[in-house]
């Protein structure tokens, strides 16, 4: 069995997450998409909300379950749950630049590749920090996220 890791801060989860996670699956048999919580960081939704949206808003897409990660090396992570595979989006060079030397060294810690997958156009300039500004001085993200994360959004303030 194939088996792929999409890892990320996913703060919240977003369309162009859930585009590319979405091709990884028809990629490999399993994905797991890995929620990670770095106690440096600050983040706008907790793990458990992070985790909470990220399953519902994954729920449509066989083959793909949502686990959280804490604080440790992403490679670890694949050793620990027997995948092959870490599957990235990449919105531009930017991020194959950011991408590329962490990919070198993930194969180096476990022996795990890294699948690339260009972004759709309609999502290349969509991070979770933008829509979060976006949302907070009252623009319009609905076309980028799924209904459950506006609403999380407009509850949280
Ligand atoms: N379209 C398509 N894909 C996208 C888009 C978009 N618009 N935005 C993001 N993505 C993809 C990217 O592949 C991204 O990696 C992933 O979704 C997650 O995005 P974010 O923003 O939620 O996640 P980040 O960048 O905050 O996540 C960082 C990681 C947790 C992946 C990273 O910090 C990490 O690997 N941490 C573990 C520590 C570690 O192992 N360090 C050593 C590395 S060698």
């Amino acid at each position: 069995m194939s088996r792929a890791v999409c890892p990320g801060s996913f703060d919240p989860l977003h369309n162009g997450h859930i585009e590319i996670i979405g091709r990884a699956a028809r990629l490999f048999d399993e994905v797991i998409v890995a929620v990670s919580t770095n106690p440096a960081k600050t983040y706008r939704f907790g793990t458990d909300e992070r985790l909470d949206l990220c399953r519902q808003g994954l729920a449509h897409l066989p083959g793909v379950r949502v686990l959280p990660m804490d604080g440790g090396l992403v490679a670890g992570f694949c050793r620990d749950h027997g995948a092959s595979a870490l599957v990235k989006g990449l919105r531009s060079s930017l991020d194959f630049d950011y991408e590329l030397p962490m990919s070198t060294m993930n194969r180096h810690l476990a022996d795990v590749e890294t699948v690339f997958l260009p972004t759709g156009s309609e999502y290349a300039h969509v991070s979770s920090t933008l829509l979060k500004e976006v949302a907070s001085l009252g623009g319009d993200i609905g076309p980028f996220v799924p209904a459950i994360v506006l609403q999380r959004l407009a509850e949280n303030g």
